[in-house]
């Protein structure tokens, strides 16, 4: 088949390489000139090494070609990005990715989109596209197939996950599944529209809802003086209970958008994931007062150890790091931001370990990447004005950072019950 993938980022990419691999000839397509450039001469710069890997030998395959524009083929996969703008979702990508494919599509040629969106999308872009071009919408075939890979575990996810493929029709449903079934090993389950975009954003929902309690949890067992990792971890030893890990809070383009995206279908009956929300954006406030408790009166400069939105990806988009930043900053200590994976951030990124620590008061640990919970506390101890650490992830060794002098206190290990309540108070 010859397949135009519109959309060459972390979901876009590794499709259309899968694709290619499984003997379909694919356009890449993409508006970044530079992206297309790169791939074009070979260069695959992602972080994540199997999507790196699986692209370069896609491209040198033969079989994937990346391009600045699409070409006409007999399917069309939409994976561009659905970010929101002051909570409402911002379907821009989507919509002019469809204007520039419809003009190639025709008749018996099928579209899929993947992107999230909220329900009702995918067919109401697609009217408005076909219509305005004089078009028949049942002379093409129409679906939306949600991915659902977790960033960090992309290559594995898309071969072995389950798929959801809704279709306008038992047909266009059916057709999408002959693509997908050519890589993905799962189980694919066919649906309508609607089900399959809402599927998508309960799934991204209910984790959101889930961390929530967790985070709760994390607030109480602060005031309560009781050791939250602990009591889930007990908790969880029920067959029934599965309590996810506390945290700074949720970060990422995809859970705090799509609850979003779900509450806004109707804020009224919506309670619970509003409520889980609020919940998650306070916890960069807990932890920032947990830093101000700690920290000795005379501190100046607090030292974040993660700028990435969780462990070991590049990504900071939302990222708790930020709004943690931002807090202290307010409260005028001098921030620096360490991440050894990252390139982009908008605030105070040190790349430098040394120059991070240097005059440091107060550590923070933001983001449990492998690299940091992998640093020597003997060798940050010697670097540092200061020692006290905040762990908001439970990721340091304890015994290890108060054998090289630290003071630690973990998030949720109930201690500083002021500090929840002046976070229950600020938001
Ligand atoms: N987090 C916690 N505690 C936890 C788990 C996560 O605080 O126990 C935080 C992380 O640190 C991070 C945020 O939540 O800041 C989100 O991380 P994540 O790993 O839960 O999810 P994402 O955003 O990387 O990927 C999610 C996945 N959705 C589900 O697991 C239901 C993925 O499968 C989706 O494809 C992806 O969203 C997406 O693109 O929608």
């Amino acid at each position: 088949m010859k397949i135009t993938v519109a959309g060459l980022g972390y979901i876009g990419l590794p499709t259309a390489a899968m694709l290619a691999e499984s003997g379909h000839d694919v356009v890449g397509y993409d508006i970044n000139k530079k992206l297309i450039a790169n791939l074009a001469s070979g260069r695959v710069e992602l972080a994540e090494h199997g999507v790196r890997d699986l692209a370069q030998r896609a491209l040198e395959s033969g079989r994937l070609h990346p391009s600045p524009m699409p070409f006409p083929s007999d399917a069309f996969i939409i994976c561009v990005p659905t970010p929101t703008i002051e909570h409402r979702p911002d379907l821009r990508a989507v919509e002019a990715a469809f204007a520039s494919i419809a003009p190639l599509v025709q008749d018996g040629n099928l579209i899929m989109l993947e992107s999230t969106v909220p329900p009702g999308t995918t067919l109401a872009v697609a009217e408005r596209t076909f219509r305005a071009l004089g078009r028949d919408l049942d002379a093409i075939h129409l679906a939306h197939c949600p991915e659902r890979v977790l960033p960090g575990k992309i290559v594995d996810e898309l071969l072995w996950n389950d798929r959801i493929i809704g279709g306008r029709r038992p047909i266009d449903a059916e057709m999408a599944r002959a693509v997908y079934a050519t890589f993905a090993r799962g189980d694919i389950h066919l649906t309508d529209l609607v089900t399959a975009e809402t599927v998508k954003i309960v799934e991204n929902a209910y984790r959101d809802v889930n961390i929530a309690f967790a985070n709760e949890l994390a607030t109480l067992a602060e005031s309560l003086g009781i050791d939250v990792w602990k009591t889930i971890q007990l908790a969880n030893c029920h067959p029934r209970v599965d309590i996810l890990a506390p945290g700074p809070g949720v970060g990422g383009n995809c859970i705090p958008v799509d609850a979003q995206f779900l509450a806004d279908a109707n804020p009224f009956a919506s309670e619970l994931i509003r409520a889980a929300r609020r919940v998650n954006e306070r916890m960069p406030n807990l932890v920032t007062n947990i830093v101000r408790e700690l920290a000795p009166a005379d501190a100046r400069k607090i030292v974040l150890l993660g700028a990435a939105y969780k462990a070991d990806v590049e990504d900071t988009r939302a990222t708790p790091a930020r709004a943690i930043e931002s807090l202290l900053q307010g409260f005028g200590y001098d921030v620096a931001v360490y991440d050894p994976l990252v390139t982009e951030y908008p605030g105070n990124l040190v790349s430098d370990l040394d120059a991070a620590l240097h005059d440091a008061d107060v550590l923070v640990l933001v983001t449990d990447h492998a690299a940091i919970r992998q640093l020597d506390p003997q060798y940050v101890a010697a670097r540092v004005r200061r020692r006290f650490l905040v762990d908001a992830r439970n990721a340091a060794v304890i015994e290890d950072w108060n054998a090289a002098g630290f003071v630690v206190h973990v998030l949720g290990r109930g201690r500083f019950q002021s500090a929840a309540t002046e976070a229950l108070a600020a938001c």
